[in-house]
């Protein structure tokens, strides 16, 4: 009987994506749930041939150059790659992967609820409750915007994009604006109620809220600066699902505190798990612990499907979700 192949996983994984992984392989791990050290992942590079990670695994050209290097296969446990440097995991020729399609509506989930939440003070409101702090209802009280109606730019139209614009406009009556460097087809646009604007700061100066869906890279890193920020209307609200670096965090605050912006919903953060300190004490923010594919259903694919990379790869086929 041959060897089976050893596998090196980051994080513990919902329980039936660890059955299955120890069914089919040699399994390594950590001994605790928590970020690992570079010299951990060389380690793990070194002895085994697929490593399965997460967002909190910084694999860097320095990780990679781990000699002896015996991995061939990084799939990782999320869409966005830009944990990894992929230019160095190519140049190991080490394939990498990732979950595309599996997140995708649990992601416009968590967007959606960050703009109902934001327009109508829910955060605010739960935290005014809790503090028992509510005197009573009264007709002025803690209004917030009407959602049916206003406008919504999307930024970044791919398959959460997409997702979260048919919620939006048909489930909530708002009009979507798409942004993105392609243009969708007509088919897509009809399907989701959205209208394409080629030009980024024409899509913001017409937006009551602005919703994130572009991944991590070079181009789009500070992408929401002041300048930008400053072409939303006054009044306005930011959303971001996406990666807390396509925002200039100086320029957010600035425009939270003066009032040019009404709210921002966030999910993500430029240095997880910090979070500004400036941000924690704005009443009109809503803070969520990166929870974007965070269902039972959600977690449990992304495993199977970095499993299905791996496996595929090893059969010698093309890994289905290949990025590197
Ligand atoms: C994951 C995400 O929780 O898929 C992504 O890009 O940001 C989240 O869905 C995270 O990446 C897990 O590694």
């Amino acid at each position: 009987m041959t060897a089976r192949r050893v596998i090196a996983v980051t994080r513990r994984l919902p329980a039936a994506v660890e059955a299955a992984l120890a069914t089919r392989f040699d399994v390594r791990r950590a001994p605790d749930d928590l970020p690992l050290t570079p010299a951990v992942y060389q380690r793990f590079l070194g002895e085994a041939d697929a490593l399965l990670c997460t967002v909190t695994d910084r694999i860097t050209a320095e990780v990679l150059a781990a000699n002896p290097l015996r991995t061939r296969i990084i799939a990782n446990f999320g869409v966005g790659t830009d944990n990894i440097d992929l230019a160095a995991a190519r140049a190991h020729e080490i394939v990498v992967t990732n979950t595309p399609d599996v997140l995708t509506e649990d992601t416009a989930d968590l967007a959606m609820a960050l703009i109902l939440m934001t327009m109508r003070r829910a955060g605010e409101g739960e935290r005014l409750v809790r503090a028992g702090r509510w005197t009573g209802w009264r007709p002025t009280h803690h209004l917030g915007r009407r959602v049916a109606g206003s406008t919504l730019a999307v930024l970044g139209f791919g398959r959460i994009g997409q997702a979260l614009a048919r919620r939006a406009h048909h489930g909530f009556g708002m009009r979507v604006l798409a942004w993105g460097r392609t243009a969708p087809d007509a088919a897509t646009l009809a399907d989701t109620g959205a209208t394409y604007v080629a030009d980024l700061e024409a899509a913001l100066a017409e937006a009551q809220v602005v919703s994130l869906h572009l991944p991590s890279t070079p181009e789009t890193r500070g992408l929401l600066d002041a300048r930008r920020l400053a072409v939303m209307p006054t009044g306005s609200f930011l959303i971001n699902t996406a990666r807390g670096d396509v925002v200039d965090d100086d320029a957010l605050v600035r425009a939270l505190i003066t009032g040019h912006l009404a709210g921002a919903g966030l999910d993500v953060y430029r240095q997880e798990p910090t979070v500004d300190t400036r941000l924690l004490g704005l009443e009109q923010v809503v803070l969520l612990p990166h929870l974007g594919s965070a269902t039972r259903e959600t977690r449990e694919a992304m495993g199977f499907r970095a499993l299905a990379n791996i496996e595929a790869f090893f059969r010698g086929d093309a890994a289905p979700d290949r990025v590197a």
